[in-house]
């Protein structure tokens, strides 16, 4: 397939950005480094994206280049984990799969099959996924990696507002009067979102910009307050500022009384946090405390911008919670330039939850635990009724746990790498090692996970396959294949409808390509918050990316979204935010405050592990680098991992500025090169998450990570364990860095394929 220019989504961050690809001029297309004939391709933003208006990162700029690098080309098995993998042809590799499903479910029961994905799939990838394993064979064990991501987000907007769905839009970034970053590096993470918002905050010199992080990372450097609380401490640090605004009167008791549900509680829960109090537990001053609190007093539109540092939490759910409480209080949500908005982290997480892409979720925003919703899906299906659980399936750390009890007999692993990004890494690979059947779908070869894999099945990816995602202001983006899969790779919902029909369902997965899957799909949004019944392939093909609700009138398409001036900007704001109205999808139409007080870090420091160690990310690597680490300029942007530590603490161990240092916890230790700055508060150490065992030894965050997590969304706390510190003797700091230069080794290694 050649093609002039082709219009798509970047397919890393959440922020969205759409792309335009064109072949590269013939020179460049000349055999690649493989020896694979390949096509290069020229990246560049493109300027009718409504979300992103032609910008892009280095991320989204190079990702082409990882296309034809150490792909995966064709299904592979093997019987043990001891023996090498042997190509095997589609066909066998699913009659291997379809007939192993069987014998679990007749052993078993349909609850020994497990499905773990990814928001890096497509809505339609997703959906056919839930069909199967939901629908079809009656288990709700499908849990993606946004269960490490998103699911606080979720469970938080659910529980306050009703639905799923962040009500805000990308324009509120142009909008606000004060921006609250909390537990969210946008500087590096959502970078084209941080432009925007720059550009506004720089513009406007009335305009505060909040940073609440206990690294002054990049984001904080550009913040007008920056906030360094001990980890673990959003609570209190929320509750205090609800305790400053009420004391000052400083609240909007129309929107209290009329709107919401649970003040009075929410009060009394806030007497316990005066300025001294939370100063002290946060360590921070209480006159930056209070500049906070009168920040968000006085302004008329107050945005707040969350993401890890918030979501990854043993408390996460309480933390979104205390932000939309913050927003209640206030007012300040459904309307231009305010509200309280989760910043997704995949490119299609949003599109995940949608379609109920967690063990708790149905399609369209449905819960397994509503006898009405699953009655829908069944009918829907053709299935009988009764064939949905109500219960949750298992959780992405319930599938290690079933592996370590012998419960799960089949573990089918979709576009995530979790044997570098699950907590408590050594318990899971073990796991792995026990499980009796794995496959990993995945456009990659080698990657950490495969080692733990029967069966690799061949991921077409990015570029490869036609279909939708949705970033994190509900804008969906029609992602258009411009070039073929290489070798026999296949895209993922063609994969798992295929298993669907090997194994008697051929009636439920009848589509012959993605745009029938969509078109499947988006009844079922029908009269939900995510309504998106008004979209198709064609139209989004015709007309570019679109903002749901975007609902069907009477059979007839509605008009698309126009460009809309300020001064109709009310008109535009029904259009594009949720709940102008203050009519909450809740039972009495209400928002619910929530009253929750601190319980802080599951694994606080103490005599023995004295540090709390953080994890996180560096802007030019995309998390376990399968995609960013073979491209040249980002590895050189970033050539190894490191430890950032405060030079108090590091004069404490005894270490110098690139020294090694071993970092050990409960569980498990690595060793990386110090990186001494005052950007850390003393007592706490940073490290990223992106080399797994392939790119460097020893490397990995998650080594020390434990699997504690919110009791509401079991999401695990990926952002705080305890950890002890030494130094490493070496010869020579050149040495050191030897240790973290895997990378060109790696890239040998496929040829064996
Ligand atoms: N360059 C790049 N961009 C990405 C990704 C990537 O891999 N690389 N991944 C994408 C994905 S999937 C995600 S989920 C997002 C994540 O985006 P972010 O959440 O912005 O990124 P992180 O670095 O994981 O964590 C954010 C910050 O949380 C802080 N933090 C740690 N503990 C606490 C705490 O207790 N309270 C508060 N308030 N803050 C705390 C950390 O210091 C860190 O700076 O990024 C997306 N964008
Ligand atoms: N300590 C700590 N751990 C963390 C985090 C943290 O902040 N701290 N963050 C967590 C978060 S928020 C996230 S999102 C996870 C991310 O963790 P992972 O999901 O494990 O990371 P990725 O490297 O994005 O893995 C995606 C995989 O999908 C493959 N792939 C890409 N496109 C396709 C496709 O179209 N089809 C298929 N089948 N495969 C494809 C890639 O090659 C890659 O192997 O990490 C989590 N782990
Ligand atoms: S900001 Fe995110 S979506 Fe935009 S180009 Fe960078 S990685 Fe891609
Ligand atoms: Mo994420």
């Amino acid at each position: 397939m050649t093609v002039d220019s082709v219009k798509t989504l970047c397919p890393y961050c959440g922020v969205g950005c759409g792309l335009e690809v064109l072949p590269a001029p013939q020179a460049e297309n000349a055999v690649n480094g493989q020896g694979q004939a390949g096509n290069s391709w020229k990246v560049r933003g493109d300027r009718a994206h409504p979300s992103s208006q032609g910008m892009v990162c280095v991320k989204g700029a190079t990702v082409a280049e990882a296309l034809n690098k150490d792909r995966l080309l064709y299904p592979m098995i093997r019987e043990s984990l001891d023996e090498e993998f042997r190509r095997a042809s589609w066909d066998q590799a699913l009659e291997l799969i379809t007939s192993r499903i069987q014998t679990v479910r007749s052993t078993q029961g349909a609850d020994g099959v497990c499905m773990y994905g990814s928001g890096q799939l497509q809505t339609e990838d997703y959906y056919i996924a839930q069909k199967l394993l939901k629908g079809c064979l009656g288990t709700n064990n499908f849990d993606s990696n946004s269960r490490l991501c998103m699911s606080s987000a979720v469970a938080g907007y659910v529980q306050s507002l009703g639905s799923d769905g962040p009500p805000c839009c990308y324009e509120d970034l142009d909008l606000t009067d004060c921006a609250f970053l909390i537990g969210a590096n946008a500087a590096e993470c959502h970078p084209i979102l941080h432009n925007r918002l720059q550009k506004h905050h720089k513009k406007n010199r009335t305009v505060k910009m909040v940073v609440v992080d206990p690294r002054r990372t990049k984001t904080a450097e550009d913040a007008d307050l920056h906030l360094a609380i001990h980890p673990g401490t959003d609570i209190d640090l929320l509750n205090g500022i609800a305790h400053l605004l009420l004391r000052w009167n400083c609240v909007d008791t129309d929107f209290i009384a009329n709107h919401t549900v649970g003040f009075s509680d929410f009060a009394a829960v806030t007497q316990h946090y005066s300025p001294a109090v939370v100063s002290e537990r946060c360590g921070i001053s209480v006159g930056d405390l209070e500049t906070a609190a009168r920040w968000w007093a006085d302004s008329n539109r107050v945005l707040s911008l969350w993401s890890m540092g918030v979501n990854q939490s043993s408390e996460g759910t309480a933390k979104v919670r205390a932000i939309i409480n913050l927003h209640l209080i206030t007012g300040q949500i459904g309307k231009p330039g305010a509200g309280p908005f989760s910043l997704t982290g995949q490119p299609n997480a949003m599109g995940g939850r949608e379609t109920g892409g967690l063990c708790n979720l149905l399609p369209g925003y449905r819960h397994v635990q509503f006898p009405d919703h699953r009655a829908e899906l069944e009918q829907f299906w053709g299935l009988p009724a009764g064939r949905i659980s109500p219960d949750w399936g298992r959780t992405a750390w319930d599938i290690i746990t079933g592996l370590e009890t012998d419960d799960v007999g089949l573990l089918w692993i979709v576009a995530t790498n979790p044997a570098v990004s699950l907590p408590d890494l050594e318990r899971v690979k073990t796991a792995l090692k026990r499980s009796p059947f794995t496959i990993h779908q995945d456009a990659y070869y080698p990657t950490e996970t495969a080692q733990f894999a029967h069966v690799l099945l061949p991921a077409a990816q990015w570029g490869e396959k036609t279909g939708t995602m949705t970033n994190s202001e509900r804008m969906v983006t029609l992602c258009q294949a411009f070039c073929s899969p290489p070798g026999e790779a296949r895209p993922d919902w063609e994969i798992i409808a295929d298993v669907g029909c090997r194994l008697g369902f051929a009636d439920q997965f009848p589509f012959t390509n993605a745009a029938e899957v969509y078109a499947e799909y988006v009844q079922l949004t029908h009269g939900r918050v995510c309504e998106m019944t008004g979209l198709s392939h064609d139209r989004l093909r015709q007309e570019g990316p679109l903002q749901w609700p975007i609902p069907k009138a009477n059979g007839k398409e509605l008009p698309p979204q126009i460009h809309i001036p300020d001064s109709l900007l009310q008109t535009a704001a029904t259009a594009k935010r949720l709940y102008t109205d203050h009519q909450f999808p809740t039972a009495d139409g209400r928002a619910h405050f929530s009253a929750y007080h601190s319980r802080g870090l599951a694994e606080p420091p103490d005599a023995a592990y004295p540090f709390v160690l953080t994890t996180g990310r560096l802007y030019g690597h995309w998390h376990t680098q399968t995609r960013t680490g073979r491209i040249e300029k980002i590895r050189q942007m970033h050539p190894h991992p490191f430890l950032e530590i405060h030079p108090r603490d590091a004069a404490r161990i005894g270490v110098e500025d690139q020294g090694l240092v071993e970092v050990r916890s409960r569980r498990g230790m690595a060793r990386f090169p110090a990186k001494i700055t005052a950007a850390i508060a003393p007592g706490t150490v940073f490290v990223p998450i992106h080399w797994g065992e392939l790119w460097a030894d020893q490397a990995e965050a998650n080594a020390m990570t434990h699997n504690q997590s919110c009791p509401d969304s079991k999401q695990p706390e990926l952002k705080a364990c305890a950890v002890q510190l030494a130094p490493v003797a070496t010869e020579s700091t050149q040495a050191d860095h030897a240790l973290f230069a895997k990378t060109l080794e790696v890239a040998s290694v496929s040829s064996a394929l």
